[in-house]
């Protein structure tokens, strides 16, 4: 006889048997079709994407350096005195893998004056230039144009429906200054390219070229390595936002834009997709260009910043993808990512060239079902 009891036991052991047998198959369908996309269809998808041309390698591989010159470029990072074990982890792959053979400068910078023992241990790991830097306080701080009452309400609430990082100021600070004021502070303004780099990040492979002389020399504004969608909690007016700047500004949105990596619709909807903006290689005179500031100065007096939580992803992706025609977006193939919880693996003749540690079987982002690559594919399509 089936007591209530057993009864329950019974639907419990079903419920967690059928989730068991679903899981599996999960990881059996995705392990199979990154296989499957290695050896054939998805081979030719990654394989559009232009790799860097010989021009920007060094012919040998004894760390001989034998580019003769030099991109007009610095390595940013933005990052507290608490942040310093990630940053030396950071910045010494950053080392390895790619600057010990160019000397690129670095640019460090913080709201905080940096600790001589957080310089110390950054100036270390390098023979190239380190610059420290303060954030002005109006670029850091809430302005006080925003209604703090209505700002405290949106974090309380967002804090509760435990929206990431949806509670915290300073993360909303982070992203206003990464949005609008990092390509305006002084240390960075004698440079045009950059890299930005995060704390406790990884990078897989050895970079036998310049990714700054391929974007100077070939006229690219912007590129990435991961491309994902946003969560819709933090943007629920942020395309809104965008479509009226749009609307009072034609002549600022460029003919042949990216917008189709952006919108399904045409632009009446934002798909939330966006470049992860941990990982750039950008042109800072293209942020501080006409166009990206009246973009942001309209995002920043929406208030969108503090009355949301809009990150400087969307913000930075939707400027590019908008302002800049498609053909200065890049995707680089051959940089090896990781920042959790995602990584960009190098496959094929690529992986093997870049002596890659990643798995590019079982984990690279690129065609897995939340990538937004395929929507930047579709922009060359
Ligand atoms: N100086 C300073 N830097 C910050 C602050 N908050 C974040 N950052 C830096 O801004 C960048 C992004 O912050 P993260 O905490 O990495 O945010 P995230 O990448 O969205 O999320 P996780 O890496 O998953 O925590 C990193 O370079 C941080 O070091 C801050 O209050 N002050
Ligand atoms: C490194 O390799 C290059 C090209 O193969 C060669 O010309 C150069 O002499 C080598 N340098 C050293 C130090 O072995
Ligand atoms: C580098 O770029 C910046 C910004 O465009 C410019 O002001 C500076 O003169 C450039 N430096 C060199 C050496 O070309
Ligand atoms: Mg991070």
């Amino acid at each position: 006889m089936i007591t209530p009891w057993r009864y329950l036991i019974l639907v419990v052991v079903v419920v967690l048997g059928l989730h068991l047998i679903l899981s599996v198959s999960h990881e059996a369908y995705s392990s199979a079709t990154s296989i499957s996309r290695l050896l054939g269809t998805g081979k030719a998808k990654t394989q559009k994407h232009d790799a860097v041309p010989d021009q920007y390698h060094w012919p040998a591989d004894n760390g001989t350096f034998v580019l003769d010159r030099r991109a007009n470029a610095t390595i940013v990072m933005l990052a507290r005195n608490g942040d310093i074990n990630g940053v030396v982890k950071s910045l010494k792959q950053v080392e390895d893998r790619f600057n010990k053979r160019f000397r690129y400068p670095y640019v460090i910078l913080n709201d905080e004056p940096f600790l001589d023992h957080f310089k110390e241990r950054v100036s270390k790991l390098t023979d190239a230039t380190v610059e420290f830097g303060l954030i002005p306080r109006d670029h850091w701080h809430q302005p006080e144009w925003i209604d703090e009452e209505k700002a405290s309400k949106v974090r309380e609430t967002m804090a509760k429906n435990n929206v990431i990082y949806g509670g915290s100021l300073p993360y909303r600070n982070m992203c206003r200054f990464n949005s609008g004021f990092f390509f305006r502070h002084e240390l960075l303004a004698k440079y045009k390219y950059y890299w930005r780099v995060e704390p406790d990040v990884t990078f897989f492979c050895d970079l036998n070229f310049d990714p700054f002389l391929f974007m100077q020399d070939n006229d690219k504004v912007y590129s990435f390595t991961i491309a994902l969608p946003e969560y819709g909690e933090t943007i629920e007016t942020l395309w809104q936002t965008v479509r009226e700047f749009m609307e009072k500004n034609p002549d600022l949105i460029a003919p042949n834009n990216g917008l189709g990596f952006l919108s399904d619709d045409g632009g009446l909807t934002y798909n939330r997709c966006h470049f992860w903006s941990n990982f750039e290689i950008a042109d800072l005179d293209f942020w501080r260009g006409e166009a990206y500031m009246r973009y942001f100065e309209h995002l920043d007096k929406a208030g969108g910043f503090y009355y949301e939580r809009w990150g400087d992803a969307p913000v930075h992706s939707i400027g590019a993808a908008l302002l800049a025609p498609k053909e200065k977006l890049h995707f680089f193939r051959e940089i090896g990512y990781r920042h959790e919880p995602f990584q960009h693996c190098p496959i094929s003749d690529l992986h093997k060239q870049g002596k890659c540690w990643c798995d590019p079987l079982l984990d690279n982002f690129d065609y897995h079902w939340y990538s937004c690559l395929p929507k930047y594919d579709r922009l060359f399509e």
